[in-house]
């Protein structure tokens, strides 16, 4: 497809704008076509962006390797750029537009010479629903085309789909130097427009994930009157044939992918239960002429963290990633096959790393510490339609009504295995005050604890402040609303064990978080909100005592406390003075519970 084929005349603008800025010496759009896709591919072979994985084992799988100062989001040089600093909030790191727009022109600058400039016109969410949106992206990156070609709806039908006048996100990336000096990912989100310079990877460069459909998304959202949430979205069809849909929101790196798609352990699997996954990642929310909730999940594909993926943990991933997977900063063997710490079969004896060096078990840096072979962020870009799993409902205009929300992280002590919020107000306070340790999906600060809002800190394009009390005033719009959880899968003994075996053993939870929805079971009544007692979870087949049990649903009044000041401290010294009064008097009101217990 030739340029001057493009109906829409502000698009075809904006790309001879951007290619003046860098002077790539072709430009090239992006189809959809399985041909082209396979012209692509066979550049990034000769280029050296892709390695073809022995094809036998890997059917149409390929390997990537990453710049080494270029394997997670780079927090530090994400910015927001609105014209006043109040709107991008307390949070979010801010850049005036024009000084953005300055700094970046002058690293995109003749940065595509000698390189082609590739246009991907794409869709979040089925072309044509109403929820969806439609961004077109500029890269000079093949590893990058090849990914956006997984996890969108990428082509032609786009470009039919935007017309002459449509809206679009403009979504400008170029490799540049990928030095971390000269990196840059800008939102312009009263411009409708991402510009990202000096980064190859996933969350930085594929610009409809967290770019689009997260930053962008969610000031659109509030906008609109909708919701862009950093959630899973799944089916949990129970022995009566009912599918009760959850959405749930953690942190990046705390199993989304695995709960999205967890195998019922065998005693459910014969009651009748099966599970249907819509989404790993993000999703879109609505109030519909209903009054309930629908949601979406925009993307078609998975990018997930390999390492610990394996046939236990996820048999799920494990089959979509069968074939026509990219695999990124994994170690590759010498049969070129692909290999991650906490992978099924053996360790092999040698490899290469994600560095490109050679590596074997027991490598040990200068400092003497083990060298991994894959890095911890190691990932894989599958598409979603080849989960075993998949629902069907995926490409539904209209999504799916939602019953539950579920917000949770990784904390070894304080907050039990489930509690459910008293009301919608008390859910919101409940997710604007999640927190988790870190992990290896952000560079900086792994280990420590964060306090993450609705998971979504480092995702929302404005105001944090603003987008609480946004879901406060959805509440009101919604008749019913969905009930809210809170889950944690991560609790650990005094000697750092983990209490609850996690993974297909969550349907447990889940089973109960569905009785509640449907009114088929009562809770009791607690300080920090309703918890299932010590019999009310189906435990048949799990080896667990009930003195675990009793520790993995305590609540430690001195330990909340403790918790109750650094909540308050957050809100207070983190989120600013604009924080809804709602969130603090139901601060106030669990105190006083827990005061009184
Ligand atoms: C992700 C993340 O890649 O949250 O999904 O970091
Ligand atoms: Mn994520």
């Amino acid at each position: 497809m030739k340029l001057d084929e493009i109906k829409h005349e502000g698009l075809r603008r904006w790309i001879w704008q951007m290619a003046a800025m860098c002077e790539p010496k072709d430009i090239v759009i992006v189809d959809g076509s399985d041909a082209q896709r396979e012209e692509i591919i066979q550049l990034a072979l000769r280029n050296g962006d892709l390695i073809k994985l022995n094809q036998d084992k890997h059917p149409g799988c390929y390997y990537h390797r990453s710049n080494s100062g270029d394997v997670a989001r780079t927090e530090q040089l994400t910015f927001i750029c609105t014209q006043d600093k109040y709107q991008a909030g307390p949070t979010n790191n801010w850049m005036s537009p024009q000084e953005a727009r300055d700094r970046a022109t002058g690293i995109f600058s003749r940065s595509m010479r000698n390189r082609v400039m590739y246009v991907i016109p794409f869709s979040m969410g089925p072309i044509g629903s109403q929820f969806s949106k439609i961004g077109v992206q500029i890269t000079d990156s093949l590893y990058v085309v090849i990914n956006m070609m997984i996890m969108t709806r990428a082509g032609s039908a786009v470009l039919d789909a935007l017309g002459y006048k449509g809206e679009f996100t403009r979504c400008m990336h170029g490799l540049a130097s990928l030095d971390p000096e000269r990196r840059l990912i800008l939102h312009f989100p009263q411009d409708n427009e991402i510009w990202s310079v000096g980064s190859g990877y996933g969350g930085n460069a594929l610009l409809g994930k967290k770019c689009l459909a997260l930053r962008i998304a969610s000031y659109q959202a509030r906008q609109e009157g909708w919701l862009a949430e950093h959630m899973l979205l799944m089916g949990i069809e129970s022995p009566s044939g009912q599918i009760t849909y959850i959405a749930a929101a953690f942190p990046s790196a705390c199993g989304k992918t695995n709960l999205a798609m967890l195998i019922p352990p065998e005693g459910f699997k014969a009651k009748g239960y099966r599970i249907f996954t819509i989404g790993d990642d993000i999703t879109w929310l609505r109030v519909n002429t209903d009054g309930q909730l629908w949601g979406i999940n925009p993307e078609a594909g998975m990018f997930g963290v390999a390492p610990g993926t394996n046939t236990q943990s996820n048999p799920n991933a494990m089959a979509t990633i069968g074939k026509n997977t990219i695999f990124t900063n994994t170690l590759l063997k010498p049969d070129y096959t692909v290999w991650w710490e906490g992978c099924d079969g053996e360790t092999p004896a040698s490899g290469v790393n994600w560095q490109g060096l050679p590596w074997y078990p027991g490598l040990r840096d200068a400092d003497n510490k083990l060298i991994l072979g894959a890095h911890p962020n190691s990932r894989f870009t599958a598409p979603l339609s080849q989960c075993p799993s998949v629902s069907r409902r995926i490409e539904q205009p209209q999504g799916v009504p939602i019953s539950a929300i579920i917000f949770g992280g990784r904390r070894a002590t304080v907050t039990p295995l489930v509690y459910e919020a008293f009301n919608w107000e008390h859910g919101v306070y409940i997710g604007a005050t999640t927190s988790s340790e870190v992990t290896a999906a952000q560079t900086q600060g792994i280990g420590d604890l964060r306090f993450d809002p609705m998971a979504m800190l480092p995702f929302c394009g404005y105001n944090l402040a603003d987008y609480l009390s946004h879901w406060l005033r959805t509440g009101e719009r919604l008749n019913p609303a969905p009930k809210i959880f809170h889950v944690n899968w991560f609790r650990k003994d005094e000697n750092g064990n983990f209490l609850w075996p996690g993974y297909g053993d969550n349907l447990r939870v889940l089973e109960w978080i569905i009785s509640r929805c449907n009114n088929k079971i009562e809770a009791q009544k607690t300080a920090i909100g309703f918890m299932p007692g010590p019999n009310d979870l189906d435990l048949t087949g799990l080896n667990i005592d009930p003195e675990t049990m009793e520790k993995l649903l305590k609540i430690d009044k001195d330990l909340w406390l403790e918790e109750m000041d650094k909540r308050e401290k957050f809100l207070k010294e983190k989120l600013g003075n604009t924080v809804p009064v709602e969130i603090f008097q139901q601060h106030l009101l669990l105190k006083n519970r827990l005061n009184k217990n």
